[in-house]
């Protein structure tokens, strides 16, 4: 009877360890606090967040995934986290980050449902503890022609659409992101903008390998600026592809209306593959700048992904 063997730490594949060492890490750290008895985290008056939070960077730093991660110098953290695209909180790039602090993000409820056997909500850190964090380097590129080598901490999406068993049906992976406007200080000026950023792939997209969600960035939780407590990463993909702040995943027959696809379809078309040939309506693709150095280089079919996605676009 295998599974009553009770093998050492070591000998547990990487994938469990993680969870395993997270939830007890969660127990301890809430015993120290005298909150397993139940009930007792009301009366302590300590938020719920607080434990989230604490609980969140048990999981990080998590273990590069050496086969997933090029050789390739890393942008700067600094950079990275404050110089963003997240709208809601305004187009100013640079300013993103200054304008995220009543923007709640624990707890953090998840909806995975749609064309599947068994939809299921769980907390991004749940999902976080469930499925085992590692590091990915990925190469990142803004359909604006900027560029950034990132250390993401996440998991294959796969994972959790196994989970939850797609049906026959399911063609297409639907992605909400939250939609606060009086935590959003961004969205007042945008209100014609057809709100939730919702994005979308084919369900082939969704199941790929490289296709992650992150939950942390340089080691550590993700920043609010950067889609906390969990994003999309497609990395062959224009970044606008990469939903930050999930609240829903669903599993349709359909190709979901996209919020970029929705403002300027000739401009943001639902595939955003990383196309060098393909120039944008307003500026040529073949090119990028980086954006620690400043650097222009070459673009990459496929963000130089192309090798690792043959199967899926195989013609
Ligand atoms: N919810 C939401 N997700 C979003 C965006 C946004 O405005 N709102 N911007 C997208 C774009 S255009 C890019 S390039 C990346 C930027 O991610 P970063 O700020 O972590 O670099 O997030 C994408 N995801
Ligand atoms: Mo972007």
């Amino acid at each position: 009877m295998p599974n009553l063997i009770f093998r050492p730490d070591w000998h547990l594949p990487e994938s469990r360890v993680t969870p395993e060492r997270a939830y007890r890490n969660r127990r301890k750290f809430l015993r120290e606090l005298g909150l397993t008895g139940g009930g007792l985290l009301a009366a302590s008056g300590l938020l719920e967040s607080d434990v989230h939070a604490a609980d969140a960077r048990q999981l990080y730093p998590a273990k590069r995934n050496i086969a997933f991660s090029p050789d390739l110098p890393l942008s700067k953290e600094k950079v990275f986290t404050t110089y963003n695209n997240f709208y809601e909180f305004g187009t100013d790039k640079e300013a993103v980050h200054q304008r995220v602090d009543k923007f709640v993000t624990a707890p953090w409820p998840v909806k995975i449902h749609g064309l599947c056997e068994k939809p299921v909500t769980l907390d991004a850190q749940e999902l976080a503890a469930e499925f085992g964090l590692e590091e990915r380097v990925y190469r990142f590129r803004c359909v604006e022609a900027w560029s950034a080598i990132v250390p993401w901490t996440g998991f294959e999406l796969r994972k959790l659409l196994e989970k939850v068993q797609p049906k026959a049906g399911a063609k297409f992976v639907k992605f909400v992101t939250a939609f606060r406007p009086e935590q959003m200080p961004g969205v007042a000026r945008l209100r014609g903008y057809p709100w939730p950023y919702t994005e979308g792939l084919t369900l082939g997209e969704a199941m790929h390998p490289l296709t992650m969600l992150a939950t942390g960035v340089y080691g550590k939780p993700l920043p609010k600026q950067n889609g906390a407590p969990i994003r999309l990463v497609v990395p062959w993909k224009y970044g606008f592809k990469s939903g930050k702040s999930l609240v829903e995943i669903e599993l349709t027959d359909k190709q979901p209306k996209t919020l970029w696809e929705t403002l300027s379809p000739e401009e943001y078309p639902f595939e955003a593959n990383v196309d060098p040939a393909i120039p944008h309506a307003r500026w040529s693709q073949a090119t990028e700048r980086v954006v620690d150095s400043g650097d222009r280089i070459r673009t990459l079919p496929l963000n130089g992904y192309a090798a690792q996605l043959s199967a899926l676009y195989k013609k």
